[in-house]
């Protein structure tokens, strides 16, 4: 039996976290939260674990020993940190590493739904140019815009300051206002809605986010309204836009996330006033290696400091 430190990786994980961690660990693979194929004796003496997707509390009962959870991607709504917290054990996400990343892809998205860049892309590729002449003006602009932000933490600061330079007004909604922006605050989501044309949500999932953007919101944002989620699909619901977007209740959406990834509604598929992404924000080789290194760092920095890097507020930090 090796005298490093016990590392647990239910499912899938990015290929140089394991490798990293296989320099300094010994590493317990499983196929998912369920860990059926670990004995008990194993999972005894599992000290740290990295996860990218789910860690429910029903796997941290199972843990005696565990001490800290590195979870890929800036959002951990996949852990139970309640679970966690109540074991005492520390859990860490891999914030700003990934904001720029984040915010271009936003940006990009913006701009393929509003002027439909992919389908005049598939429109030259398919000969269609040639044969039967120019690509149908794009209906909608970004030109004299004003744009809603729900969320302006560290990606929509990001965002906010792309879209600075597209001359658009900018306002947005958080539960609490900022002191530091000059933005318009709107202290409920309806209000902001009604106030700007496009709203772009990056907030994390939460209860109090769960389906937050409804149909009263969609109403709000009007029929020339544009919604882009690169947050989370659990933020939207689902039916309430496909429905808005059928009725024309607002114009159209762009989408990175989903209620139920990799499932997307055949409905969302089929209407043509939606560009969709499959949760790509982030997912650039340089930005996913420095979520990795991110990953890691933290669990070797808790196994050799007792200080994670970059731990959840939700979890203690008591030294190791
Ligand atoms: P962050 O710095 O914690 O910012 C979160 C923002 O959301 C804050 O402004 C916060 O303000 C606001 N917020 C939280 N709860 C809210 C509520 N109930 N109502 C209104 N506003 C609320 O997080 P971040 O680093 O920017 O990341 C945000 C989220 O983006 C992540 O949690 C993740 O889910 C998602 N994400 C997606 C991708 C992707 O690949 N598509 C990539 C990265 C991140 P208040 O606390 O004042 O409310
Ligand atoms: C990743 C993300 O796609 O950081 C997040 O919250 O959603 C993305 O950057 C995801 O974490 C990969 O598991």
């Amino acid at each position: 039996m090796s005298d490093r430190p016990l590392v647990l990786i239910p499912g899938r994980i990015h290929s140089r976290v394991r490798a990293r961690l296989a320099e300094t660990f010994e590493l317990l693979e499983v196929a998912d939260a369920s860990a059926t194929e670990a004995t008990p004796e194993q999972l005894s003496r599992v000290r740290g674990a990295t996860v990218s997707g789910r860690f429910p509390a029903s796997l941290i009962d199972r843990l005696p020993k565990l001490e800290v959870i590195g979870s890929f991607g800036v959002g951990y709504d996949g852990v139970d940190v309640k679970a966690a917290a109540a074991h005492g054990i520390v859990v860490t996400n891999t914030p700003d590493v990934l904001n720029d990343e984040v915010a271009d892809t936003t940006i990009a998205l913006l701009l393929n739904t509003l002027r439909q860049f992919f389908f005049a892309e598939r429109y030259l590729r398919e000969g269609r140019w040639e044969k039967e002449g120019a690509f149908p003006l794009s209906p909608l602009s970004l030109k004299g815009r004003k744009v809603g932000i729900h969320g302006l933490g560290r990606i929509g600061m990001e965002i906010a300051s792309r879209l600075a330079p597209f001359k658009v007004e900018i306002a947005y909604h958080t539960r609490r206002p900022r002191t530091d922006v000059p933005y318009a605050y709107h202290d409920s989501l309806v209000g902001l809605a009604a106030a700007v044309d496009i709203m772009i949500s990056i907030v994390p999932s939460t209860p109090q986010t769960n389906g937050a953007i409804n149909a009263a919101v969609l109403e709000a944002l009007g029929s020339n309204g544009v919604l882009i989620n690169v947050g989370r699909g659990s933020t939207v619901d689902e039916p309430a836009l496909i429905a808005a977007l059928q009725k024309g209740t607002i114009a159209a959406a762009g989408l990175d996330v989903f209620a139920d990834e990799p499932r997307v509604p055949q409905a969302l598929i089929d209407l043509p006033n939606l560009s969709l992404l499959p949760h790509v924000a982030s997912a650039s080789v340089p930005t996913r290696d420095a979520m990795a290194d991110l990953v890691v760092d933290n669990l070797i920095a808790w196994f050799q400091t007792g200080k994670p890097l970059t731990p959840v507020p939700e979890t203690p930090h008591k030294p190791a």
